[in-house]
């Protein structure tokens, strides 16, 4: 024991607790038929609890950590005081990026052998442990190689390096059982197009996306590959700006049946869009995998990863999710971090239960918006017309044939409410 987190003990769901527990979050209470654990399926992300040093733009370092450091002594107690933390959290999954877990060595070489001895000690330690890995994914972001994009990178060689990175992430993931492998073009994108050659740039993303679904059936790994959208930040343009934009990418790519998407609340806001926007668009394109349940601050206009705390909001998300059939593979990831004056060792539990209490209050509200039915009801009255067989044949006609269905001498047809507003006070029935 590391004694980090020294006088906290696993938390249990217990509504009337003094401290920090779970006051909504139930693992085992079945909702829908299954257990809240299994249709929510939390993970932690490495990097923000562990790796991330509590900087802004104006200033630095804020926590001290006794695992910050650069060498594999600190590595090894950051994994240790992890797998302490899951198990304070009780936590289903975890996700992690190469960079979060493993020093940079001087080489490629000496970047894996510290990258392999760490993602070993995972696969010790999650044998008796329960948590399990959600996501693997490669950093292909931080380091200034990085500084012009990865797959997108005008220099031949910082693709070939992006190329060995994601395949050693990827064996990774798949030796550690992971349920998905992410791609979060960080930097793929540009600052301005008077240095840009997007076509190329395009499809050599495209090209080497191909090589990640090759390799993953080269290897079996089972698990799904998930692109992450983010229309900007930290490039001006990305070029996986949102979901649809995503999905024409895959078109282009002949991959929309390969590859899935990895939505995060707070880059469906930066794109213009609600999350459960993008949750329906996704659902309905057959691309939905995964979430990133962090929100932005609205009014700074900045991925600020702030971990959840707004039920009504959680609740639209999952009752799309929900109306989608649920998770397979995919899960709730807190792509989230404390604020920087957030220092104690309790303040990384208390998020991380605060927000899972405010996921299965916003699910438990989702289920009982499904079960009660009267949303869909509103929805099924709405398009009620298209039941009929005569306008079902509408849409194989063609526009002449379609034309003459008109009553031309007729009023025409009436316009009825949407009720948007009793739509929105069912809702608030339930949130
Ligand atoms: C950054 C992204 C990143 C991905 C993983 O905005 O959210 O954290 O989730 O690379
Ligand atoms: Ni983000
Ligand atoms: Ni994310």
């Amino acid at each position: 024991m590391s004694h980090f987190f020294s006088d906290l003990a696993p938390l249990t769901f217990d509504p009337n607790a003094d401290g920090i527990a779970f006051r909504h979050y139930n693992p085992d209470e079945i909702v829908l038929g299954k257990r809240m654990e299994d249709h929510l399926r939390f993970a932690v992300a490495y990097w923000h609890s562990f790796a991330w040093p509590g900087g802004d733009p104006f200033g630095g370092q804020t926590f001290e950590r006794p695992w910050f450091g650069e060498t594999m002594k600190d590595a090894r107690l950051k994994a240790d005081i992890a797998f302490e933390m899951f198990d304070i959290l009780n936590a289903p999954f975890f996700c992690f990026h190469d960079a979060d877990i493993r020093p940079e060595g001087a080489s490629f070489a000496e970047s894996e052998r510290n990258f392999r001895e760490i993602t070993d000690i995972f696969a010790s330690k999650m044998e008796n442990h329960k948590t399990r890995l959600l996501w693997g994914t490669a950093n292909l972001f931080s380091n200034r190689r990085f500084m012009s994009g990865a797959a997108s990178n005008p220099d031949p060689e910082i693709f070939a390096w992006s190329a060995a990175t994601v395949k050693l992430c990827m064996d990774a993931t798949h030796a550690l059982g992971g349920e998905n492998y992410v791609l979060w073009g960080g930097r793929e994108g540009y600052e301005t197009l008077l240095n840009t050659d997007l076509a190329q740039e395009t499809e050599h993303m495209g090209r080497f996306l191909n090589k990640v679904v090759e390799y993953k059936h080269k290897i079996g790994f089972k698990g799904a590959i998930l692109i992450e959208p983010k229309p900007q930040e930290p490039t001006k343009h990305q070029y996986d700006y949102d979901v649809a934009t995503v999905y024409g990418f895959l078109k282009r790519y002949g991959l929309e049946n390969e590859v899935q998407v990895n939505i995060e609340q707070g880059h469906a806001i930066l794109a213009g869009h609600s999350f459960e926007h993008e949750i329906a668009l996704a659902n309905t394109l057959g691309i939905f995998g995964s979430i990133d349940m962090n929100r932005n601050d609205y009014q700074s206009g900045w991925d600020t990863d702030q971990f959840p705390n707004n039920v009504p909001e959680v609740a639209l998300a999952y009752y799309e999710i929900l109306k989608g059939g649920g998770f397979t593979k995919g899960g709730t990831n807190f792509d989230a971090k404390l604020r920087r004056q957030s220092l104690d060792p309790n303040d990384l539990i208390a998020a991380h239960a605060g927000a899972m209490d405010v996921c299965a209050r916003g699910f438990k509200a989702a289920a009982a918006m499904l079960e009660d039915g009267l949303l869909e009801a509103e929805r099924g009255k709405r398009y009620a017309g298209w039941k009929t067989p005569e306008a079902a044949k509408m849409l194989s006609m063609d526009l002449e044939s379609v034309a003459k269905l008109v009553d031309v001498d007729g009023p025409g047809p009436q316009p009825r409410s949407g009720r948007q507003e009793i739509l929105e006070n069912i809702v608030n029935r339930y949130v």
